[in-house]
């Protein structure tokens, strides 16, 4: 457990609806060393896709949640693009629609960006995590690298500044089909820690199903502890997860306050995973300016 448990400096999404109430122990589950790209492995399929969005329209005021609807409070990921190229870079068009149907141009600063948006293929892999631009009209342009073929769902977070939406952090996401013969991966089994780039990544912690609970990430070097953690995002990591089966999103918001390049190796989050079954971690952490992908799974049961 850190002890450096800070209340949160950052607004805290609402990114996941509080479901049950029961309490869920989490192991902490590692994958190898996959950084989330999806490289494909013959095996069971991880999980059937998820080609349409359910509607969760009717959930009122309380916009945001797992993001697995388009059209939330109002508010709509719009998009004409229903299918992107397998194999190559590619461009992802959007415009976010208020109440009035008319494109959201207005949106509050969140860790350093209006918006940001995350591409994650049916089985957890290929996650991406980029920030589009916005043209005066309120068109937003997702650069998106090589996708491979199958469903892919792509989220958006953001929070309007204006209208009925103002202040309220909304994830919404909609899918695209990628061409060719889709090839799925196994979910990574659980572990406790994992590595990437030579560092790695140990979680320790224990979950309630809809309540934020501390989450303690650590990040060691050759058995040491790593303590030059540059701020990515006005943090030391960013975490986000996704949910096996239908990809629901939850933004982990981080309790360490970055205050200089020296962060770590002990990180604190709010973790609210709201749903039982297993969930797809992806921790982003910079070192002399390279940004490091670390993806765990984690099963809550
Ligand atoms: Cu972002």
């Amino acid at each position: 457990m850190s002890s450096s448990f800070l209340p949160s400096s950052s607004r805290r999404r609402t990114a996941v609806a509080a479901l049950a109430a029961s309490a869920l122990a989490v192991t902490l589950a590692a994958c190898g060393s996959s950084s989330g790209d999806g490289s494909a492995m013959p095996g069971m399929p991880g999980m059937t896709t998820t080609s349409a969005m359910p509607s969760m329209d009717g959930m009122g005021a309380m916009a945001s949640g797992d993001g697995l609807a388009a059209t939330s409070g109002g508010y709509t990921l719009a998009s004409a693009t229903a299918t992107l190229p397998a194999g190559q870079v590619s461009d992802y068009r959007f415009t976010i629609t208020g109440p009035d149907g008319k494109p959201v141009t207005g949106f509050t600063v969140d860790q350093t960006k209006k918006l940001h948006f995350y591409a994650i293929r049916s089985d957890l892999t290929g996650f991406q995590h980029v920030h589009p631009t916005m043209a005066a009209d309120g068109t937003w342009t997702a650069p998106l690298a090589a996708l491979t073929a199958g469903t892919w769902r792509l989220f958006a977070t953001f929070t309007p500044d204006s209208g009925s939406g103002r202040g309220t952090d909304f994830v919404l996401s909609r899918t695209v089909t990628v061409p060719g013969r889709p090839v799925d991966t196994a979910l990574p089994a659980a572990s406790t820690s994992t590595t990437v780039d030579g560092y790695t990544v140990t979680l320790t912690g224990e979950l309630m199903a809809g309540m934020a609970h501390p989450l303690t990430v650590t990040i060691t070097r050759d058995g040491k502890p790593v303590t030059d953690l540059e701020p990515y995002l006005d943090t030391y990591a960013h975490l986000t997860a996704f949910h096996q089966g239908d990809g629901a999103f939850a933004h982990l918001h981080p309790t360490t306050a970055a205050t200089g390049a020296h962060g770590g190796p002990a990180l604190s989050f709010h973790a609210e995973l709201a749903k039982s079954g297993d969930w797809r971690l992806f921790l982003q952490f910079q070192t002399a300016g390279t940004l490091h992908t670390a993806a765990i799974t984690v099963h809550v049961s």
